[in-house]
């Protein structure tokens, strides 16, 4: 008797879809969709199949061709970032902080990292996998306002203390990070410095945004899902012969035993894709910030950054304490089928963590999507009159899901038969 439960699951993966897919303004900063050619080849034999340690050298018989694929994709997403090496076995943006920080510090060392008020990722602290590996943070001050790092008092910080390892980059960032200036004071410290791109790294790959590995970073670790339109998973990427060799030993047998191998493949055509439309794509994610930050100025909201611009990547942070807090915010615009996150703000404290003054809102999403400014500006009169004027979520709803019927392809990617491609390749797609 299964078939009233199979008729739940599948009908809760269809409305599941059918939301988020169709009917919604998904606006989660840490989100993207990917593209039908990415789904048909990720939908292949290889995730059922396992692989141990690095390609040609494997605990496991049968891997030949991921092998192959593993050193060829590799060689591509490093290729985007200008860099000697990748390791794409990471399954995830904390496995790839995990792996960096074991390889860079050890248990009572200290770490310089952002406030997790400043964006800081929860791996960074701690709370996370730094803490857990007994790294002890330390936190660089930041100016409130703009989520910048006050860099003259964080070099001060860094002469001070001379950590051990120095993380920049964060979950919450409107503006570049200085690395340029970090890495100086952190080579005087004979600190190594990390910089986590989770967030940013389709700007980096679409050269809108400072490369890190370029500024004086030791490394980058990420996820290569988010502005990164690639399936779920981590990364680490450096030019440091030492630290790839390293962390290619933490990454198996210390954090992954199998890595997934569907990824492998699927990684390999996002970044085909990037390094084909990744300047457009990560154009045009910025100039929808920019506008969608300017339009929801104008109508009332209190947006950060202001001073210089709102935002330089893809999220628009904004300060609702006035209008009953995150929570209730992200929970109207559900409603109204608009999906954000409630995030805390740097002047939150932990009583505040239900309620946060703060919703990180990011565009990639429905840049992907097609989105371009003027859409922008229908995106904010659709969040104003959830928020600011209070209408009825349900009533907004219907405009937005009328709204986002215009908006049904994925852009940034190959113009292919998929069909035909999935027939040729065997993709599971088809069954
Ligand atoms: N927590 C995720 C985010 O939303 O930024 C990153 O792992």
């Amino acid at each position: 008797m299964y078939e009233a439960e199979l008729k739940e699951i599948l009908d809760l993966v269809k409305r599941h879809n059918m939301w988020r897919r169709n009917e919604c303004i998904n606006l989660i900063a840490s989100e993207n969709v990917t593209s039908p050619l990415l789904d048909v080849v990720y939908l292949s034999d290889a995730m059922h199949r396992y692989a141990e340690g690095l390609p040609f050298k494997r605990f496991y018989q049968g891997t030949r061709y991921v092998d192959e694929l593993e050193v060829r994709v590799s060689k591509i997403f490093a290729e985007l970032f200008d860099a000697k090496y990748s390791d794409v076995r990471p399954i995830s943006g904390t496995i790839a902080n995990a792996t960096i920080f074991a390889c860079l510090a050890r248990s009572g060392d200290e770490a310089a990292v952002l406030p997790l008020p400043g964006g800081a990722h929860v791996s960074h602290s701690k709370y996370g996998i730094l803490g857990r590996l007994g790294i002890k943070p330390v936190e660089l001050p930041i100016i409130p306002e703009d989520m910048m790092v006050d860099v003259d008092a964080a070099v001060k910080l860094i002469r001070e203390r001379s950590p051990r390892m120095i993380v920049l980059g964060a979950s919450v960032v409107i503006f570049p990070h200085p690395v340029k200036e970090i890495s100086e004071a952190a080579r005087e410290a004979g600190a190594r410095l990390v910089y986590d791109a989770a967030h940013v790294l389709g700007l980096i790959a679409g050269r809108a945004y400072p490369n890190p590995l370029e500024d004086g970073a030791d490394a980058i670790t990420t996820s290569t899902h988010k502005t990164f339109p690639g399936p779920q998973g981590g990364a680490i990427i450096t030019n440091s012969d030492e630290i790839y060799e390293k962390a290619s030993k933490i990454v198996f047998p210390v954090f992954v035993s199998n890595h997934h191998l569907h990824r492998l493949a699927a990684l390999g055509v996002a970044s085909l894709e990037m390094r084909a439309f990744g300047r457009g794509y990560a154009d045009q994610i910025l100039k929808n910030s920019r506008r969608l930050a300017e339009e929801l100025h104008a109508r009332g909201f209190k947006v950060l950054g202001e001073k210089w611009g709102f935002t330089r990547t893809h999220q628009v942070l904004l300060d609702v304490r006035g209008d009953g807090g995150g929570a209730r915010c992200a929970r109207a615009l559900e409603e109204a089928n608009i999906i954000v996150n409630k995030n805390i703000l740097p002047w939150d404290g932990p009583s505040d963590i239900e309620n946060p003054s703060g919703i990180r809102i990011g565009v990639q999403e429905v840049t992907r999507i097609g989105m371009k400014e003027d859409d922008m500006s229908e995106v904010a009169e659709l969040i104003y009159r959830v928020v600011k004027k209070r209408e009825e979520p349900s009533e907004v709803r219907r405009q937005v899901i009328e709204f986002r019927r215009n908006f049904t392809k994925i852009h940034y990617t190959f113009d292919v038969d998929v069909r035909s491609v999935a027939e040729e390749i065997g993709s599971l797609i088809l069954g």
